[in-house]
This record gives C-alpha cells, sequence and structure tokens, in this order.
C-alpha cells in the first residue's frame, strides 16, 4: 500500500512539474518563412492594425542578425519589413502588432517576451489583457538600440487572455522568445488535490 502510494505520489510530482514548466514560443524551432500563427496548440499569433492587413505571424530572418535576442529568426508578419513591430495608430506607419492569444486548458499569469531594438531610441512595449479587454499589466522598455533587447516581463493577479506587443507609437522593434508561464499555485493545488484523492483509494 506505502509503495503504491509512493509510486502515485512520484508521478504526480513528475505530471505537476511539467505542468508548471513554462512553454517556449521561440521562431527558430521553425524554417524560415513557416506560418506559426496557429503552430503551437492554445497559442494563436496574428497581426494586429496594420496597413498591409494580412493577419498571419511567420518565423522569418531579420534584415540584420543582430536583432534576434536568440538563435537566428524573430517573429514576423507578411507586410513590408516583416520583422518590424509597432502599436502605432496612424496609417503609414502601422507594420502591425503582434497579439497573442491564449487557450491553453490553464492559467498563466506570467509571460516574458523578448524586445529587441533596430536602430536607435527605441522604446518596446507589451501589454498583458484580461478576456473582456481589462488591461492587466504592462511593460515599457527603456531605450533600446540595434544591439540591445529587454526581456519584458508582465505578473498579473488575474489570468492572462491576450497580448499584444510591438514599438511604442512609431518605434519599430523586433520580437523573439515568447514564455509563457503556468501558475505555480494551480499546479500545486491541482497536486494537492490528486495527493488526497490517491490517499482516500
Ligand atoms: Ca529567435
Ligand atoms: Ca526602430
Amino acid at each position: 500500500m506505502r509503495t503504491r502510494f509512493l509510486s502515485v505520489l512520484a508521478v504526480l510530482l513528475v505530471g505537476s512539474a511539467a505542468l508548471a514548466t513554462p512553454l517556449i514560443v521561440e521562431p527558430d524551432d521553425f524554417l524560415p518563412g513557416t506560418d506559426i500563427s496557429t503552430i503551437v496548440p492554445g497559442v494563436q499569433l496574428s497581426t494586429v492594425a496594420s496597413d498591409h492587413g494580412a493577419p498571419e505571424v511567420l518565423a522569418v530572418a531579420p534584415l540584420v542578425a543582430d536583432w534576434a535576442s536568440t538563435g537566428d529568426l524573430v517573429f514576423g508578419h507578411a507586410g513590408a519589413f516583416p520583422e518590424h513591430w509597432v502599436t502605432a495608430t496612424e496609417p503609414g506607419y502601422r507594420y502591425g502588432a503582434l497579439r497573442v492569444d491564449l487557450d491553453l486548458g490553464y492559467d498563466v499569469h506570467e509571460v516574458r517576451f523578448d524586445l529587441h531594438g533596430n536602430d536607435s531610441a527605441d522604446i518596446g512595449l507589451l501589454e498583458a489583457f484580461a478576456g473582456d479587454g481589462t488591461l492587466l499589466g504592462s511593460y515599457e522598455t527603456g531605450l533600446l538600440d540595434a544591439d540591445s533587447f529587454e526581456t519584458a516581463t508582465i505578473s498579473t493577479a488575474a489570468p492572462i487572455a491576450y497580448l499584444v506587443a510591438g514599438g511604442k507609437e512609431q518605434a519599430t522593434i523586433t520580437l523573439d522568445r515568447l514564455v509563457l508561464v503556468p501558475e505555480p499555485a494551480s499546479a500545486l493545488l491541482l497536486t494537492a488535490a490528486l495527493l488526497l484523492a490517491g490517499r482516500r483509494r
């Protein structure tokens, strides 16, 4: 009985560790030019508020290799200068902002996203929203140049439903390596509940 309980415990601990492992969305995991809009289950990527109007998100090699924070590829859209992302709303500057909708089957309360400069005095912006459009948190970088990036991190009390990322206003930046962190509390609660259920058998 004790042996059985211990093996159930081991399985549950391994399971909860897997559940608590961050999900990384990395363009380098795919071939250049791949449409990655829905390639990661539970993570829908789309290009919003662009002048070109195409919603797809692709894995692309940036014009200058240094604009990737990891490997060779970054998130790209289907318009001109595909690695440029902005949050500007004036026509003529709208390369597009990257929107990430989450439907993972577990709550995400923390995200990390590499916001990379591509010339000088760039400012990156990441915003996290609840399902009803309420802004839950935002991260604005300091001044970035073509060789620098910041890993924008947002932690929220409520679950994050979607993200929007790009350069602040008309600043163009690149986006790379998105990390989605499962809520530790829900992983722990789940483990505890399963352990109790296991002991009652
Ligand atoms: Ca990369
Ligand atoms: Ca720029």
